[in-house]
């Protein structure tokens, strides 16, 4: 269903228009950021707004009270730093935490894909944020919308003296699948015009006027590890790494989350591999793969529009012969394992040396509590050495390349903030929640502020059946988006209502299936009646070293699911 050059508009999605006329991104972005009389953007901006890396949203708990008073929603903004494999050094992270402070609420959110979020931001001080989040050396453009994303890299200090050579390629795909529309530079940053004249494929030689169907993921990870989730990206990259030197990668096509309850047509996938490309080639695989997507994607249908539905409806020889037409021919896939896709916390050293800090940062939010403030201490942090801070698909942060004589210091200034790591669950370890309320506009539940309270209530019956060291992969989200990636924890919690979740079980620790729905619409009580159940029954009639998700489908309290086709909400 390639798409011709007789576009009928009509048919297409409406956002399909938006971009065409959007001038490449500027659409009227200036005047509406220049509109003193409301704190919003017009409806077409706010839309265009998101490939610049923001979101329009409102304080969702004053909505009422606001409406009731005759006021127009308590608009700010989201702004999204894209940090590819989630690096930053001490100057930046010292940069993004005065950000935070100067124009929004005063916290960093670590996100699910190893970037930035500063939410709260007022439209007027949307163009100050962003260029001081440029003057720290990151942008924001393609953050969101129908673009290629934040590229991910696993981030885990233990592993091979490949890192830096991963990391190398992922940031290499992530600037040259960067749109290229001087939009971005013009309206934040205040460059001139340029000068008119050039054909639209100067501006945008690989997406064109009309960019990608949808967004578009890519994520790296190195064997064992798995903390990038690399089967539920658009595009996946395992590298292979033979005797201490990378060798390339595998490449997954075809992962992704994102639902909707109601639409049967819509469902999560994970990843197929469909071969090998050598370490030299991957850019421009990742360019032709991506543009399979932006030829073929279904640009009628938003919800349908992901390249996980182009792959399903093409099937994986018709990607693979897409491919070959544009000249990428993969070698046969390498074997590989992984092992899981959760963190580990605590003091590692690197290949070279170096010590690394892993910090559970519970919901990716850093702030400062009366007591513990993690956010003064890391600012501390930032200023020692040669320190590198990784941001991780689990929402953590690594704090890192530090000498035996910092590694005291960094424990000193922990302690002296009273966030010293102390004993958590298996189950928190293994936590992740994305942001819901109060700032985004599409959940039905909270996720990001309830959780906490949540896994201290399991962890109750945790310590009762012994298993509170148990790793056991937990992830809520406030609706059935998927952005805390619930759909492959063999605890997910979805949100149906307020208080109310839907409970999947089945996924497993690598990431590699999908769970299944097992109680629909239920509340806390049910959540913890429930669990306690299966968790004694797990405690009891486990085989050894059976993790909890491989229990649930051996013993059939849940049917494996085994395609994103089949999956049911
Ligand atoms: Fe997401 C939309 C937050 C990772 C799938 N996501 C949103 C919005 C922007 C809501 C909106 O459209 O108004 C959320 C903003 C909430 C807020 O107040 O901050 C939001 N998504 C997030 C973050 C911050 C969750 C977190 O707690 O970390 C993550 C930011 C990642 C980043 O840095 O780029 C985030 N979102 C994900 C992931 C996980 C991933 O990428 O690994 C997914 C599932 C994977 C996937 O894309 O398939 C995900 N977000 C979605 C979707 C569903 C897309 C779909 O295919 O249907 C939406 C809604 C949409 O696009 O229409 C969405
Ligand atoms: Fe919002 Fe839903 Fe994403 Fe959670 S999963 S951040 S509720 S869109």
């Amino acid at each position: 269903m390639a798409l011709t050059n007789d576009i009928d508009w009509s048919k297409l999605s409406e956002v399909e228009l938006l971009k065409h006329n959007s001038n490449y991104l500027r659409g009227t972005l200036e005047e509406s950021l220049a509109d003193e009389l409301t704190g919003a953007l017009a409806p077409d901006d706010r839309q265009l707004s998101k490939f610049h890396g923001m979101y329009q949203q409102f304080d969702r708990d004053t909505e009422a009270d606001r409406l009731k008073a005759k006021l127009e929603p308590d608009f700010s903004f989201l702004i999204r730093v894209r940090v590819p494999g989630g690096v930053v050094n001490g100057k930046q992270w010292l940069q993004m935490d005065a950000i935070s402070d100067q124009y929004a609420n005063s916290t960093l959110k670590l996100t699910t894909r190893q970037a930035f979020q500063f939410h709260g931001v007022f439209k007027h001080n949307l163009k100050s944020s962003i260029k001081a989040i440029n003057d720290a050396l990151l942008d924001t453009i393609a953050a969101c919308g129908d673009v290629n994303r934040n590229v991910m890299v696993s981030a885990n200090p233990a592993q091979s003296a490949a890192y830096g050579q991963v990391l190398a390629d992922a940031k290499a795909v992530n600037t040259h699948l960067t749109p290229q529309t001087p939009a971005y530079f013009e309206i934040w940053l205040g460059q001139d015009k340029v000068a008119s004249g050039m054909n639209g494929e100067e501006i945008e030689p690989i997406y064109g006027d009309r960019y990608l169907p949808r967004k578009f993921k890519i994520g790296f990870t190195i064997p064992p590890y798995n903390d990038i989730d690399v089967y539920t990206q658009d595009l996946g990259f395992i590298a292979i790494v033979e005797n201490g030197e990378l060798q390339g990668y595998n490449v997954t096509v075809g992962g992704g989350f994102g639902t909707t309850f109601g639409n049967s047509a819509t469902y999560p996938r994970l990843g197929n591999t469909i071969g090998f490309c050598p370490k030299n080639d991957v850019v421009n695989v990742a360019e032709k793969v991506m543009l399979v997507q932006k030829d073929n994607g279904n640009r009628f249908d938003r919800k349908n529009s992901r390249f996980k539905y182009t792959v399903d409806r093409l099937g994986l020889e018709g990607i693979t012969t897409e491919l070959a037409a544009r000249g990428v021919v993969l070698a046969e896939p390498k074997p590989y394992v992984l092992k899981r896709n959760g963190d580990e916390y605590g003091w590692l050293k690197d290949s070279k040396g170096k010590w690394y800090l892993t910090l559970f940062i519970e919901g990716g939010r850093i702030k400062n509590h009366e007591q513990a403030r993690m956010k003064d201490a890391l600012a501390q942090i930032a200023k020692i050495g040669e320190v590198e801070f990784r941001l991780t698909g689990n929402q953590n942060l690594i704090a890192g390349n530090f000498t035996d004589a910092e590694v005291k210091k960094v424990n000193k200034i922990l302690a002296s903030h009273h966030v010293s790591p102390f004993e958590i669950s298996g189950l928190r370890k293994n936590s992740i929640a994305c942001v819901a309320l109060n700032t985004c506009s599409l959940a039905f539940a909270e996720a990001e502020r309830y959780i906490p309270t949540l896994i201290t209530k399991i962890d109750t019956i945790l310590v009762e059946t012994g298993l509170f060291d148990k790793e056991i992969v937990i992830r809520m989200t406030g609706c059935p988006n998927g952005c805390g990636r619930p759909y492959n924890a063999e605890i997910g919690l979805i949100g149906k209502a307020p208080g109310r979740y839907n409970l999947y079980l089945g996924g497993n620790i690598v990431g590699s299936r999908l769970n299944t729905l097992f109680r629909e619409n239920i509340d806390e009580q049910r959540i913890l009646a429930e669990l306690k159940v299966l968790l004694i029954q797990y405690a009891a009639e486990r085989t050894e070293n059976e993790d909890f998700g491989d229990f649930v489908i051996r013993k059939g309290i849940v049917t494996e699911t085994k395609e994103g086709k089949d999956f049911r909400h």
